[in-house]
């Protein structure tokens, strides 16, 4: 049977543990050319490397230039926020290249009280304003999805949607808790649709282009860099211990790529990323590589889509892209009625990173069984299933700085 998702028929989703196709894991600890990789030193030497540059060129697109300037703002700061809780900041970034300009704005609450915090910075899909109901924090102008439930039309973000995501974010406990919480609109990096005029990617075009070429940065990608580009400010932030990038669903994928890339930031978490993040590609349960790339054709490498419907002759699978990570401590999350995201398939791809964490001492995922629900594991590497479906809760939070306490700061 065939589907119909955006650009071309594809085959239905399979929900079906009967019908995962039989699949052989490619060996995290064995180099392309068949090199048994016994130590976190050849890991690092011979391995990790080639990983790395298979996942830049044929996946998520490698960026392609340096920028020519960056800069950064305090635009609005206010050291009583949140009932004096919090010290709220909001800084504008400045990217800068062939005399193009993109700026996005951070928004940043610390803990009073405390000389040095962790923070978790991540994206949030709808404006900084959606995560609190804080009326100082900045709407954004860019490109807005529309959501008539989130109050959105028109494509732009008005005083409607002030705090309409406030569930997907715990701050108050962040703040009790002693972290800091560091967010960016994603739209602002690079509007979510198939078009390559705008945001990031049209910085960096020579006269004449159009889009990226064929290796170079789809739109997961862009938004990693953007991660990265925060974390310029943050890691000179004399307030700021040390950050933890998170990231939900698409943008889970995007915070998997940024821990990938950018070993500055000390722990990763990725909430019901799915295909293309956390989950195995190879077993073909929920979205595949076709569906993904034919409804979000923008999002990967042109390169990528090669392997629709081909995932036999990927010679990596996800658990490989989590590997990059180590030794960082290393959090992935699913929700029981996330089946699109193939929460086993995140799961197995945890468990088979493990080793790779091995190597330098750290405890991966020793479990054979899946684990139970709402009963999380958690070592350097963790994971839960969640009841419920996909979205961010407050259970989640929870289990993260539960984690973060003792692995991650
Ligand atoms: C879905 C997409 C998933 C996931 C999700 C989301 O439509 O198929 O891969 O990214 O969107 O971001 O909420």
């Amino acid at each position: 049977t065939l589907t119909t998702l955006g650009l071309m028929a594809q085959p239905e989703a399979n929900y079906d543990e009967t019908k995962v196709p039989k699949f052989s894991v490619p060996d995290p600890l064995t180099t392309f050319s068949g090199e048994a990789i016994t130590d976190s030193q050849e890991w690092e030497e011979k391995r990790k490397l080639e990983i790395y540059q298979f996942f830049e060129k044929q996946i998520y697109g490698k960026v392609p230039a340096l920028l020519d300037e960056y800069s950064f703002k305090v635009i609005e700061q206010d050291n009583q926020a949140l009932e004096g809780k919090a010290q709220r900041k909001q800084i504008t970034v400045g990217l800068k290249k062939n005399n193009r300009t993109l700026n996005f704005n951070i928004l940043l609450y610390l803990p009073n009280g405390n000389e040095k915090a962790p923070v978790f910075l991540g994206y949030n899909f709808h404006g900084n304003h959606t995560v609190t109901d804080d009326p100082n924090v900045i709407i954004p102008e860019a490109w807005n999805e529309n959501n008539a439930d989130l109050k959105i039309s028109s494509n732009k973000a008005t005083e409607a949607s002030r705090g309409v995501r406030m569930h997907r974010w715990s701050i108050d406990k962040m703040l009790d808790n002693g972290y800091g919480l560091a967010t960016v609109y994603y739209g602002e990096i690079d509007p979510d649709k198939n078009d390559f005029s705008d945001g990031l990617h049209s910085l960096f075009y020579a006269e004449e282009q159009t889009k990226p070429k064929t290796n170079e940065w789809g739109s997961i990608a862009a938004w990693a860099y953007g991660l990265s580009r925060a974390m310029d400010y943050l890691e000179n932030d004399t307030n700021i211990s040390n950050v933890i990038v998170f990231g939900h669903s698409r943008l889970g994928k995007a915070a998997l790529w940024a821990g990938a890339t950018d070993d500055r930031f000390s722990g990763v978490i990725s909430n019901n990323s799915g295909c293309g993040g956390a989950a195995l590609f190879k077993r073909k349960f929920g979205e595949t590589i076709g569906h993904i790339n034919n409804s979000f054709p923008h999002w990967f490498s042109e390169s990528f889509k090669k392997y629709s419907n081909k995932e036999e002759i990927l010679p990596v699978d996800q658990h490989q892209l989590l590997a990059l990570i180590a030794p960082r401590p290393l959090y992935v999350a699913s929700a029981v009625e996330d089946e699109w995201a193939d929460p086993k398939g995140e799961f197995l791809s945890t468990q088979y990173a493990s080793k790779v964490y091995g190597l330098y001492g750290k405890k991966g995922i020793d479990l054979t069984e899946f684990p139970e629900t709402d009963r999380p594991i958690q070592q350097t590497m963790a994971y839960h299933m969640r009841s419920g479906k996909h979205d961010v809760t407050a259970y989640d939070w929870d289990q993260y700085m539960t984690w973060a306490e003792t692995f991650a700061k």
